[in-house]
């Protein structure tokens, strides 16, 4: 490898195991933001110095709510690798690693897509992933496995090291647009339609993380609370919302840099409209 190679990593794992604090302990060192909770995907890019060059991770930390599997895989197209993060004082975050995030991260990346295992939170005392579990999970499901603390910061840096080695060696490349893996999906309840518009708006890069936090806030709808049914109103508000986003932007640039945010402004008029579809249709 010469010059700067660029790989995509992803955090996988529900919510509250620690992906957050994992990845801003490996790329700023510090532990315990108060704005830690994560509304679709932050993307952060680290540089690591390495005998044969230059890798450069582009992390992509998500969102762990069930409902939100829009956003989470839409996350997942072109990924070369990925953290799986589990809570070692919750041995069901282990379990839905290997049942529900394991199978649907590498249906849209690749089967060969190396996956490394950070049981995290080690340096709390009620263990509840014992050696023995780790032992008979990791066969034919993780690459690699770690015991993490991203408050003490343990084998953070080694954990994302592993999986930037990993992820160089394994190089085929799927290539998917984000537009259709999301517009394919079914949108008919109004936590889908905000899934769905999390998941383009995280994805599309245009849009400042910042900028989707306010909109989400301003449609009245609590960051803290998307488990919960969300009301249509709201859901729509969202979705409108990130459109005007788009259309005021493109009328403020010159023709060519406009058109790429018209483009998005009508993204989002699609997924409305795709949601007006799926809800009337459905029993
Ligand atoms: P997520 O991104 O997977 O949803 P977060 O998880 O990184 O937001 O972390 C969820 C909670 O776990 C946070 O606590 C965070 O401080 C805590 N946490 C993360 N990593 C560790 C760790 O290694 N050790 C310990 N003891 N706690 C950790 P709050 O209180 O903010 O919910
Ligand atoms: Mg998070």
């Amino acid at each position: 490898m010469s010059g700067i190679i660029k790989k995509k990593i992803n955090l996988l794992g529900d919510p509250s195991v620690g992906k957050t604090s994992l990845t801003l302990r490996f790329v700023k060192n510090l532990f315990g933001d108060q704005y830690l909770k994560t509304i679709g995907t932050n993307v952060y890019t680290k540089k690591l110095e390495r005998d044969d060059g230059t890798l450069k991770l582009v992390i992509h930390d998500i969102m762990g709510e069930k409902k939100y599997t829009a956003v989470q895989e839409g996350a997942f197209q072109n990924s070369n690798g990925a953290i799986a993060v589990a809570d070692v004082t919750d041995a069901e975050t282990l379990d839905s690693l290997i049942e529900d995030w394991l199978p649907r991260y590498h249906e849209v990346a690749g089967d060969d897509k190396p996956v490394a295992l950070a049981i995290n939170k080690c340096d709390l005392e009620n263990k509840d992933i014992t050696p023995d579990k780790i032992l008979h999970e990791l066969e034919g499901n993780f690459d690699s496995y770690v015991y993490t603390s991203a408050k003490m910061g343990i084998y953070v840096e080694e954990l994302f090291e592993d999986i930037g080695t990993r992820s160089l060696s394994k190089t085929s490349e799927r290539k998917k647009d984000i537009t259709s893996i999301v517009l394919d999906r079914d949108i008919a309840t109004p936590n889908e339609l905000v899934s769905a518009s999390l998941a383009l708006s995280s994805e599309m890069t245009l849009m400042p993380y910042e900028v989707r936090e306010k909109i989400l806030k301003e449609s009245g709808i609590d960051k803290f609370s998307l488990e919960e049914d969300i009301p249509e109103s709201r859901a729509l508000f969202f979705a409108s919302g990130l459109s005007n986003w788009y259309n005021v932007m493109a009328e403020h640039l010159n023709e060519a840099k406009g058109a790429e945010y018209k483009k998005g402004a009508n993204v989002f008029l699609k997924l409305i409209h795709k949601y007006y579809e799926g809800s009337s249709f459905s029993p």
